[in-house]
């Protein structure tokens, strides 16, 4: 039997609300990749619409637990980041990389920092810098329009977006080093919303993209970003990927709508997690 795929997911635990970790671990198990995690911090919410949220930094944990996982002779398929607890970790993070892959292995990066035109106040004005300087150590960026900007240090525009901009911001990204790239919230008319995508190893472009529904939930980036690297670690191209990622995301969305839930806590994934396998392979 082949050996099981295994990924490293290194994003911050936010004990309530559905994102990072508590999203990106069950996606990944369900795809069924073993899933090793490093938190970068552990929060009680995360920080989108909640006040008074704990908030304890790991800046300090994460190389031993990389040290202790080099004796043990360890391949990862995969290496996930999300959000990072403190602008330090960004080189921690490129240290993990070089101790952690081998060589095919799969380095995604989300470079969570930014929402609605807004980087979030918990990052310094030069975070996105840094950030760019991970993104350059990737195969595969997933930023979503606002951080598009911030990576290519220009103003946000609302959307809808045309296709000249979003071709130039996919070239723009795929400069900064990531030979895959995937910009996600992109309309093209108001009514649809999806995710654009380039290969950059085949040149190929392709949009993935569902009718909008509103509001805006949190922790749907971090549940597209975890379906497009259990697709892409199954082997599958990178539009299949995306058309799999944006099929779970949007189908949790619409469950979540439907049930009236307040948008601060996330989307209801759980219920599409024991689909996910087929949507991956089918896509
Ligand atoms: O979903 C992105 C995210 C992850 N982690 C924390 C956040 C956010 C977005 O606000 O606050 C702690």
């Amino acid at each position: 039997m082949r050996r099981q795929k295994r990924v490293a997911a290194i994003h911050d635990i936010s004990c309530l609300g559905r994102c990072s970790l508590t999203v990106a671990l069950p996606i990944l198990s369900a795809a069924g990749i073993e899933t090793a995690v490093i938190p970068t911090a552990v929060l009680s919410t995360h920080t989108g619409g909640f006040s008074g949220y704990t908030y304890r930094d790991l800046t300090q944990d994460i190389l031993p637990i990389v040290d202790h996982w080099q004796g043990l002779s360890l391949e990862f398929d995969g290496i996930y980041t999300g959000f990072l607890g403190s602008v330090e970790q960004v080189d921690i993070v490129m240290t993990a990389f070089d101790r952690l892959k081998g060589q095919d292995t799969l380095i995604a990066v989300d470079p969570v920092m930014a929402d609605f035109g807004k980087l979030y106040p918990l990052f310094p004005p030069h975070f996105p810098a840094e950030m760019r300087r991970l993104c350059a150590k990737a195969d595969l960026i997933a930023p979503n329009l606002t951080e598009t900007a911030l990576l290519l240090d220009e103003p946000y525009r609302e959307g809808p977006n045309t296709w000249e901009d979003i071709h130039r911001m996919l070239r723009g990204l795929r400069g900064l080093g990531p030979k895959r790239v995937v910009i996600t919230g992109v309309s093209f008319d108001g009514e649809r919303l999806g995710a654009v995508s380039l290969d950059g190893q085949t040149g190929q472009t392709d949009y993935a993209a569902a009718k909008r529904i509103d509001p805006m939930y949190h922790g749907t980036g971090d549940i597209f970003a975890s379906a497009l690297t259990a697709a892409l670690l199954h082997g599958r191209t990178l539009a299949q990927a995306s058309e799999a990622a944006v099929r779970f995301t949007v189908d949790s969305i619409a469950r979540t709508k439907a049930a009236g839930t307040d948008s601060r806590f996330g989307v209801n994934f759980e219920a599409g997690l024991t689909g996910l396998r087929a949507l991956i392979e089918n896509a």
